[in-house]
């Protein structure tokens, strides 16, 4: 008999076609699974998911022979770590396994803000171009100032980019320093020492909203705002109402609240580039993290640790 799990979020179709050839696999995603699901519930040793997706409390506790937690990604938001340790649930992520691609969009994001990449393909495909329409000027990114909130390996990886494109890189962590980019002590004093401030910090209760009003106010009417760490970083009626009235120039967003219902007011924002949650979204890492949760899972079902435990 195959061990059973559940998918909770869906995985790349190589990656699944591996999950289902070594496990009876439950997809949540599936109404036509629901009742096989109830009647599973007390066989299901592990369940895979997305970072950004995660697992209730509530499904932990339906699932008595639960003792792993796979995350396909880095993010725990989304996940009670201590209810799970208390049930005796191990939870493993891919740490690692994204850290480039999610510091290649960030850049891609500030580029694509910068020198207005999204305005200019929509000129040239309506024939506004042709038309002797003219895009207006761009912003160089040489000689602006990174201000990176969550001195990460990823934010590190975004900071070593941003530098050979010639910005200044400076940052605010709580647990990271750094031989030569000068330290903010709160975000506060980054974003008035930044031109852009790139989020790159987990999703804690410390870091909910601390993108707010007052901190947009000091980014300036020059400022760009980045997420490529999770929506709950950033107040975002606050960062709305900022892209509208000025208050700060740009954003690029790749993660919001409520995904992917996000607030239908992000649409019609100027400067402003939006992407379906795309950071760690490539062949080759989808394919790198897949690997990684199928190893934690062959762990655990061969009564072993798995390897990128987090709790
Ligand atoms: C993924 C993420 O998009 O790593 C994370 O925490 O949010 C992203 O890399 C996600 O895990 C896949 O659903």
């Amino acid at each position: 008999m195959k061990p059973e799990i559940l998918l909770v979020e869906s995985m790349m179709p190589q990656i699944e076609s591996r999950l289902d050839a070594a496990y009876t696999v439950h997809r949540l995603s599936d109404p036509a699974q629901r009742a096989s699901i109830d009647a599973a519930l007390p066989r299901i040793g592990a369940a895979v998911t997305g970072g950004g997706t995660g697992i209730s409390s509530d499904w932990i506790d339906r699932l008595p022979a639960l003792g792993l937690v796979a995350v396909n990604g880095v993010g725990t938001d989304r996940i009670d770590l201590a209810h799970a340790a208390a049930r005796g649930v191990a939870v493993a992520t891919t740490l690692g396994a994204l850290t480039d691609d999610v510091a290649d969009l960030g850049m891609a994001l500030l580029l694509a803000v910068s020198r207005r990449l999204v305005e200019g393909d929509l000129l040239v495909r309506s024939g506004g171009w042709q038309a002797g329409a003219s895009l207006p000027l761009g912003r160089s990114l040489r000689g602006r100032k990174l201000g990176i909130f969550g001195l990460g390996s990823i934010g590190r990886a975004l900071g070593e980019r941003a530098e050979a494109f010639g910005m200044a890189v400076r940052f605010c962590s709580r647990s990271s320093g750094h031989p030569h980019w000068p330290a903010h002590p709160d975000i506060m004093a980054l974003a008035s020492d930044s031109d852009v401030l790139a989020l790159c910090a987990a999703a804690t209760p410390e870091t909910r909203r601390v993108v707010d009003a007052p901190v947009l106010g000091v980014l300036g009417p020059d400022g760009v705002l980045i997420n490529i760490a999770r929506g709950s970083l950033v107040d975002e009626p606050a960062l709305i109402a900022a892209l509208r009235d000025g208050t700060i120039k740009g954003a690029g967003l790749d993660v919001f609240d409520n995904e992917p219902r996000i607030s239908p007011e992000f649409l019609d924002l100027p400067d402003t580039v939006l992407m379906p949650h795309q950071a760690s979204a490539t062949l080759e890492t989808r394919l790198r993290m897949g690997e990684i949760v199928l190893d934690n899972l062959a762990a655990h079902f061969a009564g072993r640790a798995a390897p990128t435990r987090v709790n």
